[in-house]
């Protein structure tokens, strides 16, 4: 494993960090509960994870690509996406981008080149590869980047991915978050590399192996993989060695699939502590610096959330929106017969 040492920021910056990995932690606090009161339907948690997604978020610029899988909120946070915006979607409202089509967590922000989330496990890859192949030949100086996990090092877009970019030395930072699990799959039962880092080693370009918790190597590893790809020298892959803290979604028990111990040993490394004490060791910020900054992204949090139960569902008529540029008559004549229905109060407007 790659181990690099001190600050990567300016302290300044480092508190914005450490707030956004504090705002990522307490939205999932909140998203966990709200699902169990039954005011979400769905939600994926990244706790565990924070400096993996905000270090490679905040190494990235502008006008990169950014292609998720489900579980990447905080980077979109990282990447700008206003809170009420994420939250819109999770309640699949009136103010959701994707109006309600979508399941909680596979959000798509087109003005943050965060592009929709993928749920078929490393789809996302090829996604990634084409748009950094394409954005080089527009002459565009920016990468695309797949967020994925362990598990997904084992789909054939993985390697279909990894081959192509390689071969076209495409401007693609490959993010691979190795959180332990893929689902109830230990990492030891996925594949028999010794790293997933190592996988690279067959497409002929770097592979990386870093600790995913530590804000600064990931930070670290993504400018330099990112340097490295508008030289024109081709793709990295980083392996952020983290651990999912959490259950793989609302949906799983991990208590029927792992040990106590070993959460509680991955407990002692969390990654938000970990910064933390060290800007409280260097004077940057006190124990109470960092409650009231707690409370304010709490009180972020509990506003965004007033407002997105404020909304009402989309419009139902919208079901006809998005698909046809120019509908065809009959799809047409359908869209007036629902609307009656809607005056006629048969459906709800
Ligand atoms: C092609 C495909 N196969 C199976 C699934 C079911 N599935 C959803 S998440 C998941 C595990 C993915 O693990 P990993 O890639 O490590 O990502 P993590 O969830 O740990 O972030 C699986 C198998 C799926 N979504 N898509
Ligand atoms: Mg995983």
């Amino acid at each position: 494993m790659v181990e690099m040492q001190g600050p990567s920021l300016p302290d300044p910056e480092l508190l914005k960090v450490l707030r956004t990995m504090a705002l990522g932690r307490a939205v999932d606090e909140r998203c966990m509960n709200l699902q169990r009161q039954g005011r979400l339907g769905f939600y994926v948690p990244l706790e565990g994870q924070e400096a993996a997604q905000v270090g490679c978020g905040w190494a990235l610029e502008k006008g990169d690509w950014v292609c998720p899988a489900y579980r990447e909120l905080a980077v979109a946070l990282t990447r700008g996406v206003p809170l009420p915006l994420i939250l819109n979607q999770l309640y699949g409202n009136e103010g959701d981008l994707s109006k309600g089509r979508q399941m909680p967590n596979h959000y798509g922000f087109r003005d943050y080149r965060f592009v929709s989330a993928s749920s078929p496990i490393g789809t996302q890859i090829i996604h990634a590869v084409g748009l950094a192949y394409a954005s080089r030949y527009k002459g565009e100086k920016v990468v695309a980047v797949p967020f994925f996990g362990d598990g997904a090092t084992s789909s054939t877009d993985f390697h279909s991915g990894m081959n192509f970019a390689g071969v076209y030395k495409a401007p693609v930072v490959f993010f691979c978050q190795n959180n332990q699990w893929a689902i109830s799959l230990p990492r030891e039962k996925q594949t028999l590399s010794s790293t997933l880092a190592v996988k690279a080693n067959a497409y002929g370009f770097p592979g990386v192996q870093i600790d995913g918790n530590d804000f600064h190597s990931v930070y670290r590893a993504v400018r330099e993989a990112r340097a490295r790809a508008l030289r024109g020298e081709g793709p990295t892959l980083i392996e952020a060695v983290t651990y999912r803290m959490g259950p793989h979604s609302t949906s799983d028990d991990p208590r029927r699939y792992r040990t106590p111990a070993e959460l509680a040993a991955w407990k002692s490394r969390d990654p938000i502590e970990r910064l933390k004490v060290e800007l409280v060791g260097r004077g940057v910020l006190s124990e109470a610096d960092f409650e009231t900054m707690q409370e304010e992204v709490r009180a972020e949090i509990q506003s965004a959330i007033q407002e997105a139960e404020k909304l009402g569902p989309p419009a139902a008529p919208s079901i006809f929106d998005d698909v046809w540029q120019n509908p065809p008559p009959n799809l047409e004549d359908q869209r007036r017969e629902f609307e009656e229905f809607v005056k006629e109060g048969v459906v709800r407007p």
